[in-house]
């Protein structure tokens, strides 16, 4: 921006000298610019903007008379012309606006030296396609981004021929259809590719795999099917992926741990199996792991305490069983963590509390047992963010509830532990292998947890600590003790 600012200042300066010699020298001509590209851009612009006398207005967008929505540079030429690279059209420059019948003028073509063309929320009424030749036209393009369109309809065109310099291509939130063509893959310059908010359907082609210049890649909120191609695991520099709220299916390819600099992963909304890769362990970067709603159906992967940047984890509606394991208390720079809408059992990790970023933890609608013990500072701290509803098994000690003002700013929505010594639970203790060895499915544990969640529902103080309890006990017991003396852990 700066950049071009200055290109421009200087421009003017230069020309002020130079359009004089250019009138003298060249018959009677003023032209700073070449005629045919003069006149093409006031054809472009003819054909979005909501006035007709623009051309009037504006006889030297360049130098003159220039427009904010249009930038300017100095050709190679001797002497020096203008040359239009850059049209912006959006809300920020509301002056014209579009008109509603606006589309793209052929007459690009006609702009050989426009890098980017960006136009915002501007095809609103009436439907604009992207024609093939469309894209042939620009061969200095760089960045083309027409996002916010909700009237630029029709497919993707296949042909890519001729746009080989672009490196951002933006497409998101218009209501493009048909699939992503394969021929993608050959705008190998491509750093950001956003498709986002689309009604795209197909398979997401392997040829991406070809753009190994890509940084960012989104195409989020589409009805794209089939599998996530492998191939995406040789996207090296990738730092941003999002293919969340599409149709994809099937496992989560392991080559996708290759993507070393990746900070955001987003695969949630769509019907991906588990378990999750355990080569996504490779994510050395990695700081948002979001694959809500998928069917994964595993326990939750030990291997995310190898990822000691994530700040965000969501696993949501997963599927998710077993118990909640101890390791997110490694993760120290972990400030969101969202379990809720899962079959977890077992009782909450205290050493959650200890982590000094957590701000959101959301435990809700899971299987979890016993009493919260979680710091008062903490539950104090993330206050209303702190969502642990719908855990029948799940209590809270009546200190937590005495302190001052505590229904100001939580409310945790589960009942006091009846007994003074806290309520037992079953605590989660990962061994060496991928597995819990807390079983889930011992018939005593179960039938116990069955009377248990009664007694809690019941409001009657039973004094008399039920006969069940010892079983119950030994039973904690074992799980705690005997993996501690396997393993030597303690
Ligand atoms: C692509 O560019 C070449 C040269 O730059 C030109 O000759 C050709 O006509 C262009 N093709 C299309 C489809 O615009
Ligand atoms: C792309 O367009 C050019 C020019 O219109 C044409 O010659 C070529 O066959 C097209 N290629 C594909 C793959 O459609
Ligand atoms: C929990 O497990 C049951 C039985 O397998 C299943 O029907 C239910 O959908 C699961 N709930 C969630 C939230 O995953
Ligand atoms: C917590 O999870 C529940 C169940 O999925 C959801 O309805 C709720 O909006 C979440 N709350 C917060 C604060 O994240
Ligand atoms: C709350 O705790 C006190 C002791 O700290 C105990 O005497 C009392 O019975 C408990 N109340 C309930 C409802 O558990
Ligand atoms: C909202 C509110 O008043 N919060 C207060 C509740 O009490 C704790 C300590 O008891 C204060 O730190 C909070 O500011």
């Amino acid at each position: 921006m700066a950049t071009s600012m200055y290109i421009y200042f200087v421009g003017l300066l230069v020309l002020g000298g130079e359009v004089t010699a250019l009138s003298r020298n060249s018959d009677g001509s003023d032209m700073n610019m070449e005629m045919n590209e003069l006149l093409g851009l006031f054809e472009v612009l003819e054909e979005l903007l909501d006035d007709p006398d623009f051309a009037q207005a504006h006889p030297q967008p360049c130098t003159n008379t220039p427009w904010p929505g249009i930038q300017c540079e100095i050709g190679e030429e001797d002497p020096p012309i203008f040359h239009v690279t850059k049209i912006h059209i959006g809300p920020d420059i509301s002056s014209p606006p579009c008109k509603s019948s606006a589309s793209l003028s052929k007459s690009l073509q006609k702009l050989p030296y426009l890098k980017s063309l960006s136009i915002f929320s501007c095809f609103v009424t009436s439907r604009v396609v992207l024609s093939a030749n469309l894209f042939g036209a620009f061969s200095s393009i760089e960045h083309l981004v027409l996002d916010s369109n909700p009237a630029l309809s029709g497919e993707i065109p296949s042909n890519f021929t001729n746009v080989s310099r672009i490196k951002v291509l933006s497409l998101s939130q218009n209501n493009l259809q048909g699939n992503i063509p394969s021929g993608i893959g050959r705008l190998v310059g491509l750093e950001q590719l956003d498709l986002s908010y689309n009604n795209l359907r197909g398979e997401i082609p392997e040829t991406i795999g070809n753009l190994k210049s890509l940084t960012i890649l989104d195409l989020s909120q589409n009805g794209l099917q089939g599998n996530v191609p492998g191939s995406l695991g040789q996207l090296q520099i990738l730092q941003k992926i999002d293919l969340g709220s599409n149709k994809l299916l099937g496992a989560i390819p392991s080559e996708l741990g290759d993507l070393k600099r990746l900070v955001l992963f987003d695969l949630s909304y769509n019907f991906l199996n588990g378990p999750l890769p355990v080569t996504l362990s490779g994510l050395e970067q990695l700081q948002y792991l979001i694959v809500d709603d998928n069917p994964l159906n595993t326990e939750i992967p030990l291997f995310l305490k190898t990822l000691k940047n994530l700040k965000s984890i969501s696993l949501s509606g997963c599927g998710l069983k077993g118990c909640i394991p101890s390791l997110f208390s490694s993760l120290k720079t972990l400030t969101a963590l969202s379990l809720d809408n899962n079959n977890l059992t077992g009782t909450v990790p205290s050493s959650l509390g200890s982590l000094p970023n957590l701000d959101h933890l959301n435990l809700s609608h899971n299987l979890l047992s016993g009493e919260l013990l979680l710091p008062d500072d903490f539950v104090q701290r993330l206050g209303k963010r702190l969502v642990v509803k719908g855990n029948s098994g799940l209590c809270t000690s009546n200190k937590t509830h005495k302190m001052d003002n505590f229904s100001e700013y939580s409310d945790l929505e589960i009942p006091t532990c009846l007994n003074t010594e806290g309520e037992q639970g079953t605590s989660c203790v990962e061994g060496k292998g991928t597995k819990s060895l807390c079983p889930e499915k011992n018939p005593d544990e179960s039938k116990g947890m069955g009377i248990h969640q009664q007694w809690y529902h019941n409001n009657i103080v039973n004094s008399i600590v039920p006969p069940f309890i010892f079983q119950y006990a030994f039973f904690i017991y074992l799980c705690l003790f005997l993996p501690a003396f396997l393993f030597g852990t303690l």
